[in-house]
């Protein structure tokens, strides 16, 4: 068995790779449909760009965004068995995205184990360093892949205790972590899966890839987010290797296609 796979739906103006294609309701349910035509797994609505340096959403905003969305994917993805995320900072979003018929908190703030407990939704704790609008500016670690496997371990033990019935944790490629670290994360995959926590990971056009693949092919330009295509799906298959039992990505049938070819290989089978 490949890993799940959940499809990114951005409904914001200022996402770094897909920002303001998907802006209005109707253009991000059709987004939905298409990311459920092309197989995903989960639906992962976002309302707030996490990008480096982007400015904080209000939460009226927030919600204006991503409900409306959610409400009108609900009954078809429930219909088709996939199932609904909200990626969310905020309490008050989570809380709304979940009535609306969202499943899994996405949190990229760790800090929501009680919205999800509450309202018997799954919980995703991903790690972070810093807040997006700072978070790429020196991030530092002594050691990185110690650290985000400490934070992640007893962010799942949190989530226990606030009684949430199913954890994920995500070491939040990106998050406060330059390109080494991103590197030193995705090659010790297998021991944060070994802690038995059921592990997501979001590798999907990422800047970090655009400069490894100009660096591979030798170019005068930084591949852009929509370019990194064979960057994202071979950190992806990597990911379902290792062991990952979810990946979101942008790119949702290239992508299955190309776990599905990997699957035999994979920890995950
Ligand atoms: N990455 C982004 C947003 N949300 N959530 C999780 N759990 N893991 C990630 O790696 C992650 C995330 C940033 O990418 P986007 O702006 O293209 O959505």
């Amino acid at each position: 068995m490949r890993p799940q796979v959940m499809g990114v739906l951005n409904v914001t103006p200022d996402s770094f790779s897909d920002g303001g294609a998907w802006a209005d309701v109707d253009a991000a349910v059709a987004r939905g449909r298409a990311l459920l035509a092309e197989g995903a797994d989960v639906v992962d609505v976002g309302g707030e760009s996490t990008r480096p340096g982007a400015a904080p959403v209000g939460v009226d905003e927030e919600l204006a965004r991503v409900v409306p969305v959610i409400e009108r994917l609900a009954p078809e993805v429930a219909a088709a068995g996939r199932r609904l995320s909200v990626d969310t900072r905020h309490a008050e979003v989570a809380a709304a995205a979940i009535a609306a018929g969202a499943s899994i908190l996405n949190d990229v703030s760790a800090s929501l184990e009680h919205v999800a407990a509450g309202a018997g939704a799954a919980w995703v704790a991903m790690h972070m360093q810093g807040d997006p609008r700072t978070m790429q500016r020196d991030p530092r670690y002594d050691d990185v892949v110690a650290e985000v496997l400490g934070f992640l371990v007893e962010a799942a033990q949190r989530g226990r205790d606030a009684g949430v019935a199913e954890v994920w944790i995500d070491p939040g490629i990106g998050f406060g972590k330059t390109a080494e670290h991103n590197w030193a994360l995705l090659g010790a995959l297998d021991r944060i899966v070994a802690c038995g926590v059921p592990v997501l990971v979001g590798t999907s056009r990422k800047g970090f890839l655009g400069a490894a693949m100009q660096e591979a092919d030798g170019g005068d330009d930084v591949p852009g987010p929509d370019d990194r295509l064979e960057g994202s799906i071979t950190t992806a298959a990597w990911a379902a290797t290792m062991g990952a039992a979810m990946i979101r990505v942008h790119d949702v049938r290239a992508t299955v296609a190309a776990l599905d070819a990997v699957a035999p290989a994979g920890a995950a089978t």
